[in-house]
């Protein structure tokens, strides 16, 4: 397979115009020479499915995650008429249609779908794909899970977007001339491919170059299998298609803090020497992160018992007393050595990829050679989450999953076969993370069923949002990466996985103080905020790049742990809605402005940050979309929307509230790790001479358990209304199972009375430093 290439539909043979069905009936087309059975099905809120099967080229759909879809329904919504694909919306207008007679295309066992695309056509989303712009006109891609470092040469990959990247999701989300919107997922773990209509500018396009004016979907091999999605909005959308491929379970509070990581940690020594530095400078940290270093000779499941002269138990005790959780790297290459005990036992148990000549596949990674768990065999799988459970329970917090592209080095991975031999490599590729994300997932519960897995993995695919938290793989630390860090995130956010981030600081190459002070600033409203770097580089810890870098670092991480309680909401939210965390301007703003913007980022629906990702820069363009006014949390000012250049001192960054922002916080910047989701400061922002309202509900529970969905959860709904001459802010405790909610309230200033629960309120000025100068506000009282 190359990267570079892609099927062309002008080697697909089409289905022809054969009468009509609608949804939950099939018909048999005439395809070339095979007659292949096509099905539809509709599901409840705008979503339907085109399944293709002919027995002999495919096997039935061979994904490990079943999609939330619930039971077919009756509906016209989708239809094959006369040679062409129909899906209409919810409000019976046509969506979307395919090409008539060259619609539904084979090649072998290659499939694809050919829409008809206008050229108002705009597109989004397509997981982690790194390349440059938000909207993806002009684009050709395919996904299959690279380890980049080992696949491009540096020059590709260092200050441009290499495609394809570690994570793939085949998933496409349209807005359509009318505004509403169409989302495409191919479901099937076989590599998958795109073109979608309009001009790349990052490519000299020679005019065969140039994409087709239909939008195609394909896959390389497996049971063609599409999924369209209607919507009227893109938050519509994106809840609907997130919950499709499962949300992400509530992860515990502490995995939301700041985490330190370097490939170069190894034990005792390295995290005592965190764990003091942290204290000592009062910068909160929950994770410390070991690399390869803590292992015994790179065989996964065995550390380097000398490094950890007490126990790792020992050490994780002590840790626990500053709050901070342990979390070491494991990746899926077992070392090939006869009397290594996992090899052992894996060999017995049968439990290693085969290659063609049946014989377990051998890789060359850390450890040289290397045999690789079948994770997509449930039975590996169980062989696995004992292992895992045996490492958590030795007093590890979480796991970080590695290397599961998968990479195997300069082996030729087509010789890594799945399911006993059976299954070619690429049917499997895609989803071999997620197998190892289950795996894992399962061995955390099976040692601590009540409390909440915290993983994170470096590839994954349609349903790795169930069970694990992606970063998004080798970075450089230079300007390129850290605009894509934020790029990248919300189109994660669009596409079905929203616990993600980028290596802080930047992993490959020297960080220096002021790139990282503006990727701190960057960062730490990002989901998953953990500082990283690959051995040999310039030391990036908070401190070790000069006083001012770590007071920059300093305030942005301790105004992250101030914040949790608003990202810790988003993330429950999330569990109930689907919706992301970090999301485009357009996704709450239909404004032609903001349809382009990438380096603009929405945390949820109060906060807008628009970072200076130029490390070398003081000044900005920054756009405030839509109509009513920001309030900017730098210099305490409300700003009408529109264009500004926006010039910041090095310690600022750009960032605003919405107007009638409710943003749950901890009382005061804290110096350490402790957050009391019991108490939760809002701060209200309305200016002057606005009539509005609007209401956000909080919840808080023990951060760390299941508990919460056993009824351990207390909930509050606060309101506020706001007129000309008066604000009103009232609350009250909807669910009590966690105890009482104590909330307070701070406000932007304002002229006229403000009632707290109908009782005329005190107002006392404070003075607050969020992102820029201190500035003035008023708590109440
Ligand atoms: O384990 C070493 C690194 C790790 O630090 C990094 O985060 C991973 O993405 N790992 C890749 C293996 C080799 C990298 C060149």
């Amino acid at each position: 397979m190359f990267f570079t290439k892609y099927p062309s539909a002008a080697n697909f043979v089409f289905a022809q115009a054969h009468g009509s069905i609608g949804s939950g009936k099939s018909i048999e087309l005439d395809m070339g020479k095979r007659p292949i059975m096509l099905d539809l099905a509709s599901y409840q809120g705008g979503i339907n499915r085109i399944r293709l099967t002919h027995h002999q080229t495919w096997l039935p759909n061979l994904s490990l995650c079943e999609l939330n879809s619930g039971m077919p329904i009756e509906s016209d919504a989708i239809r094959w008429e006369e040679g062409s694909l129909v899906i209409e919306d919810e409000h019976g207008n046509i969506a979307l249609q395919t090409v008539t007679n060259r619609g539904v295309g084979a090649n072998a066992e290659a499939s694809l779908f050919q829409f008809i695309a206008t050229e108002e056509n705009r597109y989004y989303g397509m997981g982690e794909k790194n390349f440059d712009t938000l909207e993806l006109s002009g684009k050709r891609t395919v996904f299959w899970n690279t380890d980049v470092w080992s696949d491009f040469h540096i020059g590709q990959y260092e200050n441009h977007p290499a495609d394809p990247s570690y994570f793939s999701i085949p998933y496409l989300a349209i807005k359509l001339p009318s505004g509403k919107y169409v989302g495409l997922l191919l479901n099937n773990p076989a590599p998958a491919f795109m073109e979608i209509p309009g001009r790349d500018g990052s490519r000299a396009f020679l005019k065969w170059q140039q994409t087709s004016p239909h939008l195609i979907l394909g896959s390389y091999d497996g049971q063609p299998e599409l999924w369209v999605l209607t919507a009227d909005t893109l938050p519509e959308l994106t809840s609907k298609f997130n919950r499709l491929v499962g949300v992400t379970p509530l992860p515990p509070l502490w995995s939301l803090g700041y985490h330190q990581s370097r490939w170069g940690y190894g034990g005792d020594d390295d995290l005592f020497h965190l764990d003091a530095e942290f204290t000592k400078h009062g910068i909160p940290c929950s994770g410390l992160w070991l690399d390869l270093d803590y292992m015994d000779g790179y065989r996964i499941f065995r550390y380097n018992q000398s490094l950890y002269p007490k126990g790792i138990a020992r050490t994780a005790d002590a840790l626990a007393q500053s709050n901070r959780r342990i979390v070491p790297i494991i990746d899926p290459g077992v070392k090939s050595e006869p009397g290594y005990h996992v090899y052992d036992d894996g060999m017995e148990q049968g439990v290693f990829c085969k290659n063609r000549e049946g014989e377990p596949f051998i890789g060359m990674v850390w450890p040289g050679e290397t045999v690789f768990p079948d994770f997509i065999q449930p039975r590996v799988r169980d062989w696995w989450a004992t292992y895992a459970e045996g490492f958590r329970n030795e007093g590890f917090g979480a796991c970080w999953v590695d290397m599961n592209d998968p990479s195997t080095g300069p082996m030729n991975p087509s010789d890594m076969l799945f399911q006993e031999g059976r299954d070619a490599h690429w049917l499997h590729r895609n989803q071999y993370a997620l197998g190892m994300q289950m795996a894992t997932h399962q061995g955390f519960l099976q040692a601590k069923p009540k409390e909440r897995p915290f993983i994170l993995s470096r590839s994954g695919s349609v349903g790795s949002s169930r069970y694990a938290a992606i970063w998004t793989g080798d970075n450089v630390a230079n300007d390129f990466w850290l605009r894509l860090s934020i790029l990248t995130t919300m189109n994660m956010g669009l596409s079905g996985h929203v616990f993600t981030g980028a290596d802080v600081g930047g992993f490959g190459n020297d960080t220096n103080p002021k790139l990282m002070q503006r990727w701190m600033q960057a960062a730490f409203l990002m989901p998953f905020m953990r500082n990283h770097s690959t051995a040999g580089t310039r030391q990036q810890e908070p401190w070790a790049l000069g006083v001012r870098t770590r007071e920059i670092s300093k305030h942005y991480i301790r105004l992250r742990y101030r914040l949790l309680p608003y990202l810790y909401n988003l993330f429950a939210q999330h569990e109930q809605t689907g919706e992301p965390i970090a999301r485009p301007l357009m996704y709450h703003f239909d404004d032609k402005n903001a349809e382009e913007i990438s380096d603009q980022v929405m945390v949820g629906p109060y906060l807008m940050q628009a970072p200076i990702l130029e490390h070398e820069a003081e000044t900005r363009a920054v756009i405030l979309p839509g109509k009513k006014p920001w309030f900017d949390l730098t210099s305490g000012e409300w700003l009408t929307s529109g264009r500004y250049a926006v010039a910041v001192g090095p310690a600022e960054t750009p960032a605003y509230l919405v107007t009638g922002a409710i943003l749950p916080m901890q009382a005061s910047l804290p110096e350490d790790e402790n957050v009391d989701l019991s108490r939760p400061s809002f701060l209200v922002a309305v200016p002057d001479g606005v009539s509005l309202e609007n209401q956000t509900t909080y919840v808080s529970d023990d951060g760390i358990g299941f508990a919460y969905r056993e009824g351990a959860r207390s909930e509050m709904v606060v309101r506020i209304k706001a007129t000309a001459k008066r604000l009103d802010i009232t609350w009250e405790q909807t669910l009590s199972g966690f105890g009482e909610i104590v909330p307070e309230f701070v406000v932007t200033p304002r002229t006229g009375a403000i009632y707290l629960n109908g009782v005329r309120a005190r107002q006392t000025r404070v003075s607050e430093k969020f992102t820029g100068r201190a500035i003035s506000l008023r708590r109440l009282s």
